[in-house]
């Protein structure tokens, strides 16, 4: 089976070529890793394509004038569905999700179609700043409110954690392309369009670790506009809602390794 793992990257110059090398080291079979970078300044993007050359499982995914947590995640689920991927994981560039946890989200999908490492299960452990946990037990309050409800009983704890796999069965389901959320919401806009359309969910404890290097992109801004987008999957996405129209991705292949969006 095809197993891809999608990276979003901005100013990760620091992180991404030592988070490629560990990840190499792991052996993971069949593995194709999409780093999706937004044109960051620092240079990112040249680094993943000097590397992608050398390494043919990497792909570079680079997009000019766009820029979005929320849309570089759906782009990447949307290449992974066209190579013909069998299981997608996603993950952080800052090393906050460790590596070596990607085997057990991989074997996590012979259970269920959806597997979330939580920092709030049982046994998970977080080391970011107190400031940082406290938002995101706050943010999950808020979300299951919600987002949960009695026609699934998900009874996922962390539904605000980027580190996810998913069968290809949940995005044939949901087309990456159908996708609203323009920032760090879009894992809960998956999780919820994921549990009304009847797929189960498995969640797995794993340690948080802070940025290793660079800036976190989280701000008041993102802040804002996830609380705002929760309600409002709510109504977009509730079971008897109309399906949203899919919209165009204009991703252009330039080779086996590259491929480039404009926006
Ligand atoms: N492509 C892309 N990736 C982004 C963007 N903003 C954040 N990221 C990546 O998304 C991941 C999470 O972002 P981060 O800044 O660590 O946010 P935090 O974990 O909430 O503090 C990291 O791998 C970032 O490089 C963006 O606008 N575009
Ligand atoms: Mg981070």
């Amino acid at each position: 089976m095809k197993r891809h793992l999608i990276i979003p990257t901005y100013n990760e110059s620091k992180n991404i070529i030592p988070l490629l090398d560990r990840v190499a080291v792991l052996g993971i079979a069949d593995l194709t890793i999409l780093v999706v970078d937004d044109s960051s300044p620092d240079g990112t993007s040249k680094l993943v394509r000097a590397y992608s050359e050398k390494h043919p499982e990497v792909i570079l995914v680079e997009r000019v004038g766009i820029r979005g947590r929320g849309t570089a995640g759906a782009v990447g689920f949307d290449i992974a569905m066209r190579l013909g991927a069998g299981a997608i994981v996603e993950m952080d560039s800052d090393f906050s999700h460790p590596p070596e946890d990607l085997p057990k989200l991989f074997a996590g999908l012979s259970q269920a179609d959806v597997v979330v490492a939580s920092r709030l299960a049982p046994g998970a452990i977080d080391t970011r700043p107190f400031k940082r946990r406290f938002i995101t037990v706050l943010a999950n309050y808020y979300a299951r409110l919600f987002l949960e409800s009695r026609a699934h009983r998900s009874r996922i704890r962390d539904w605000t954690t980027g580190f996810r796999a998913y069968r290809r069965a949940v995005f044939e389901k949901i087309p990456p392309g159908s996708l609203v959320s323009q920032g760090p919401s879009i894992v809960q806009e998956v999780l919820f369009r994921a549990m009304n359309a009847g797929f189960t969910a498995l969640e797995i404890p794993f340690t948080m670790i802070d940025r290793a290097a660079g800036q976190s992109s989280f701000n008041r801004a993102i802040a804002l506009q996830s609380l705002l987008s929760i309600p409002a999957y709510r109504v977009l996405f509730s079971p008897r809602a109309t399906p949203v129209r899919l919209a165009d991705l204009r991703t252009e292949k330039v080779s086996d390794n590259y491929f480039l969006i404009k926006g």
